[in-house]
């Protein structure tokens, strides 16, 4: 049975528990159709009053929402406000400012606490020495930073005075970090000395100085680096300052500039199905907002809580679920710098019971690692930790399997924790789809239903509405406050990649396949549509690491397919000609890890094929054209059942067979 079928028939229902629906922001059933009969009875109005009662305004908006250029959708446009004052300010004049804002978790196990004032002064001194630099409102900053009290605050301190912050993974190689320098036009780089993940160093500052030297980059000024280890580092005089030099005279207040609602709040890079990789650019008044709501609907946050979000700031995810949403709705929650399976594989449980946290959230890949490290030693087993502060969980960035979604439920949840599968996207800005821990009876392996105000729907090849139980393209039929803006500097692949005429040029493409549940309505996602890869919930472009291979001065050709993997989900699977004959033995072996270290150099080391095969060809059309489908099929190790008379080269097919 595929996991498909095995999804189609996935019947078990799990109610949300009694006493939580009872307290919920949105309580049962009830409570979510009420909510979601208002945004269908008046959608302005649904999003009107939420904006009013969510966000402080400096000037309140008149028009919520303009569709007169659409797709490029405009909410809330004559609205002023500051993100950064929504997020600490507001908190110091509501009574939070002795409240812990962060308890910040370094990788050797050190705990550092942050209030909401210390927060906010330190945000307001890198503002301030952001601007004693030049940064200013509309300018752009790149951030390649770890996990830390600093990182959010560069983002914050950004958002206060205006600029527009890209935040890129620490995980990106100097090439890639170079191209995101270039397309946003930065002023600036905020960077540390090193990153620490799982005892081992990763030198950022040198990376940065690789990436600017590789050339481009002349608009950038300054870059400014967070001492985290102490480790060596080369400062270039004139553009090279440390953080603590930068911030040290600077007062702990900073007048927020008040933008309009659609000021770009940041640009995030993702990978689409061709091309370089998307600026995704966000606004600032539409995307706190969902930023927020979310917080409150799917989270259902309290007072007290201790949210832990294990994702990083790199990701949309650190984005909408640390950076922002936890602090404009006033939370307590925990930064970890580290990984989860160091110093073992039961650091996450330990650090729930240490922390007593109360909503945790993190991604199937982290689940399913750590469902077979507690297989192979049952010390790290979640059964071993009290982790009885925990109500709600949390799953983003893939499909999570059934089977893992049972064992989170059981062993970490004790069966009385509500696990909201939230299906969002970096262009979604927050969640989508999802459970209501307080009304949605889950189904393992289903997002369930759409969020009040979010109009998704499965449609087909044309844009037609489908019945459910018939699979098809998710697409989401109304504009809502946190969607992307355009893609930055290309408005033509905005809507060409988001709003595509084939489905009629007003569906929102989210890129994913779908199916509804006959009886229940629930959403099921299938996986993605395009050629995109999701590999440990990062998304790689299969076209992205072809350019990359055919960069090597070896390689003549190369597609790239994704396979299924029991942890990562998808793992890559390379097919590769060289232009020298077909490497056997050890040699393939050898230039396989070339060609793997090159693609780690090129875009980064998520990005590293787990498997290339070499061929003396690929399966192609008479037209040309690479048979993509078969080599998935190949890939898989699966017999090709399929016809391939159309082949123009068949017999290649069992060179690439075998995986060297
Ligand atoms: C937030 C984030 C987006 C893609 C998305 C889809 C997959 C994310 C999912 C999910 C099934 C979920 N995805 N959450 N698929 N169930 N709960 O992950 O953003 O990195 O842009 O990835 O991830 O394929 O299109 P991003």
């Amino acid at each position: 049975m595929s996991e498909t079928d095995s999804l189609k028939q996935e019947s078990r229902m799990f109610e949300p528990p009694a006493d939580l629906a009872r307290n919920a922001a949105i309580s049962g059933m009830e409570g979510y159709r009420t909510l979601c009969a208002e945004a269908e009875r008046d959608y302005e109005g649904f999003w009107a009053r939420l904006a009013n009662e969510n966000l402080a305004w400096h000037k309140p908006f008149t028009k919520t929402l303009d569709e007169s250029a659409a797709p490029f959708y405009k909410w809330f446009e004559d609205g002023q406000l500051n993100v950064s004052y929504n997020c600490l300010d507001r908190n110091l004049q509501n009574g939070n400012a002795g409240k812990t804002a962060v308890i910040f978790e370094a990788d050797d196990g050190k705990v550092t606490r942050v209030t909401y004032q210390e927060l906010h002064d330190k945000v307001c001194q890198v503002a301030n020495g952001l601007k004693s630099l030049g940064v200013k409102k509309g300018d752009r900053v790149v951030i390649y930073m770890p996990m830390s009290v600093e990182g959010i605050a560069a983002m914050q301190a950004c958002a206060r005075i205006g600029a527009t912050h890209s935040v890129v993974f620490g995980g990106f190689s100097a090439k890639s970090l170079q191209e995101r320098i270039i397309d946003a036009g930065a002023v600036a780089v905020v960077t540390a000395d090193e990153q620490v993940r799982g005892g081992k160093q990763l030198p950022l500052k040198a990376i940065v100085d690789e990436a600017i030297g590789m050339g481009g980059c002349e608009h950038l000024k300054s870059v400014v680096v967070y001492r985290r280890t102490g480790g060596n580092v080369a400062m270039q005089a004139g553009r090279d300052l440390w953080l603590h030099d930068v911030t040290a005279n600077q007062p702990a207040t900073c007048e927020p500039e008040f933008v309009g609602a659609e000021h770009p709040l940041f640009i995030l890079y993702t990978s689409g199905s061709t091309g370089k990789p998307k600026g995704v650019q966000h606004s600032s008044g539409g995307y706190l907002l969902w930023a927020m709501l979310t917080m409150k609907w799917t989270f259902d946050i309290k007072p007290d809580d201790i949210f832990w979000c294990t994702a990083d700031i790199g990701w949309v995810t650190g984005h909408t679920y640390i950076a922002y949403g936890p602090l404009a709705i006033g939370a307590t929650q925990i930064v970890f710098e580290g990984v989860p399976t160091y110093p073992n594989a039961g650091r996450f449980w330990d650090m729930i019971a240490r922390h007593k946290a109360t909503i945790f959230y993190t991604a199937p890949t982290a689940i399913r690692s750590l469902i077979k490290a507690s297989e192979a030693d049952a010390n790290v087993h979640p059964k071993n930790f009290d982790l009885s502060s925990l109500r709600i969980l949390g799953s983003v960035g893939e499909p999570i399997n059934p089977e893992a979604w049972m064992w989170y439920y059981k062993n970490v949840g004790r069966e009385k924790c509500p696990i909201v599968d939230t299906f969002w996207q970096t262009e979604t800005g927050g969640h989508m789809i999802t459970p209501l821990p307080g009304a949605t009876p889950m189904v393992p392996g289903s997002c369930t239903l759409p969020l009040p105000g979010i109009m998704a729907a499965v449609v087909d090849e044309t844009g037609n509405d489908l019945p459910n139980g018939q699979g098809g393209i998710l697409v989401v039929k109304r504009p809502w406050p946190s969607m992307i803006r355009t893609i930055w500097g290309d408005p033509e692949r905005f809507k060409k990649s988001y709003f595509p005429e084939e489905l009629g040029g007003t569906l929102y493409l989210a890129g994913d396949g779908s199916i509804r549940n006959e009886k229940t309505g629930y959403f099921t996602i299938t996986g993605r549509i395009d050629d995109v890869l999701n590999v440990s919930g990062h998304r790689m472009g299969t076209m992205e690491i072809e350019s990359a291979l055919v960069a090597h001065p070896l390689v003549a050709e190369s597609a790239v397919v994704g396979k299924p993997d029991e942890t990562t989900g998808e793992s890559i699977c390379a097919f590769v000609v060289l232009k020298r004959a077909r490497p056997e033995g050890d040699e393939a072996k050898q230039i396989a890890k070339e060609l793997r270290d090159w693609v780690g150099k090129e875009i980064g080391p998520i990005a590293k094929p787990k498997e290339i095969r070499f061929g003396d060809n690929l399966p192609k059309t008479r037209s040309g054209k690479i048979m993509r489908r078969l080599l998935r099929v190949l890939a898989k190790g699966e017999q090709i059942t399929q016809d391939v008379s159309t082949l123009e080269n068949p017999a290649i097919l069992d060179q690439l067979k075998q995986a060297q």
